[in-house]
């Protein structure tokens, strides 16, 4: 099936969140490089996802990690976002900087530690009372490197306690996504390594709890759309932290170390209506750009993001549940895949134009002078980056 003008129209309420770590410096373990332009302060990480959605208009919020994003004015941080044309999203609580949590954060075995991690989510709530934001997302660093390091039994029961007491202080309309992780920074153990670890405490703590789904956090192999399949079955998606792996938790680009695994993703969500307004289902993007361009690294996400969604909507639901009800194996699947080797790229060129965007918006971005400006503007001050 070709892309339609409705199927477009659905495109155009799409809404990927960026996330302000990737303008930043990054690295792995061994380097963190700097690069030239790199924001100073989260007054110019906004700048640059301003950047990204007034070429793409898909874009139009920004998550923060806190204490990353730490600003003494909230509120005038929230206005410079508006300015700009975009807003501010996620709040991401970092307790994986600080010296306390060596040994975990909300699991921790001592008390003082959980009670300071507690008051730092209940701190990222006012942060988020005070720029609008409905999600507090939780990745936690705890785990063990060693067997027998802590009872693996009592920091679930402390990791319980503590997302009751975060999730009590919730305003009505505001939402607790916990994402999960199978590995890294601790290697024995994770204490949220899986969907079924984050579902089963979300479900414990009420309707307004949901699972993130973080695409590099499985092992090789994971049918990751069979989740997205099941969480959106059960009303607990919350969001989506895209990025894509070769190995690890690579943080890649999207789609582009698998894009037939996005493109698999991406259908489960339609399948499942996490493209509906009511749905709840937030789209990030969790990378960072260590050796690429950042902002550019950011356009390719959100054009591969889009590219890929446009093939899903150009599925034939109704053939495939044919072939489905017929037990046309093959059929079936050349279906699916016929879906996945369409090239919407053309009409979505011509699109863009028609909303008052470039035809292509990275080649927009290298022409716009952008780059160079920031290079030139942001001299002194120290770059934002995890600096290891
Ligand atoms: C974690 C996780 C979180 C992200 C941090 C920076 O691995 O994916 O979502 O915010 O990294
Ligand atoms: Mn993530």
């Amino acid at each position: 099936m070709e892309l339609t003008d409705e199927h477009l129209d659905t495109l155009a309420g799409l809404a990927i969140e960026v996330p302000s770590w990737a303008y930043g410096n990054s690295g792995t373990r061994f380097k963190v490089f700097a690069t030239p332009g790199v924001p100073r302060d989260p007054f110019e990480k906004i700048d640059d996802a301003a950047c990204v959605h007034a070429l793409t208009g898909l874009a139009p919020s920004v998550a923060l990690h806190i204490p990353w994003d730490q600003v003494d004015d909230v509120d005038a941080l929230t206005r410079h976002a508006a300015e700009r044309g975009v807003r501010i999203g996620t709040i991401n609580s970092n307790t994986f900087q600080d010296d306390i949590y060596k040994l975990g954060s909300l699991c921790h075995p001592d008390a003082g530690v959980r009670k300071a991690a507690v008051e730092h989510h209940l701190a990222c709530i006012d942060v988020m009372t005070a720029t609008g934001s409905s999600d507090l997302k939780i990745w936690l660093a705890d785990g063990t490197n060693y067997p027998g390091q802590d009872d693996l039994r009592a920091r679930q029961d402390r990791l319980a306690e503590g997302l009751a007491t975060i999730y009590a202080a919730l305003a009505p309309h505001q939402r607790l996504v916990l994402e999960y992780k199978f590995f890294e920074p601790a290697f024995y153990h994770t204490d949220i390594p899986d969907w079924g670890t984050s579902l089963t405490h979300c479900l414990a703590l009420g309707e307004r709890a949901r699972v993130c789904l973080d695409t590099g956090h499985h092992a090789p192999g994971t049918n990751i759309e069979f989740i997205v399949m099941q969480l959106l079955r059960l009303g607990r998606l919350g969001s989506f932290d895209f990025n894509s792996r070769f190995y690890a938790d690579d943080d890649l680009i999207v789609g582009a170390a698998d894009p037939f695994q996005l493109f698999r993703i991406l259908a489960e969500v339609v399948r499942g209506g996490g493209l509906e307004a009511d749905s709840g289902v937030v789209f990030m993007l969790d990378q960072c750009h260590n050796i690429e361009g950042k902002i550019p690294g950011q356009i390719r996400s959100v054009l591969n993001v889009v590219e890929m969604l446009a093939r899903v909507l150009c599925l034939d639901t109704a053939a495939l549940a044919e072939a489905q009800r017929r037990g046309d194996v093959l059929g079936a699947n050349q279906i699916l895949m016929d879906t996945f080797y369409t090239d919407v790229r053309p009409r979505l060129a011509q699109w863009r134009p028609e909303r008052g965007l470039p035809a292509d918006p990275m080649a927009a971005f290298l022409a716009s002078g952008y780059q160079e400006r920031i290079e030139r503007e942001r001299v002194g001050g120290v770059q934002a980056g995890w600096g290891a």
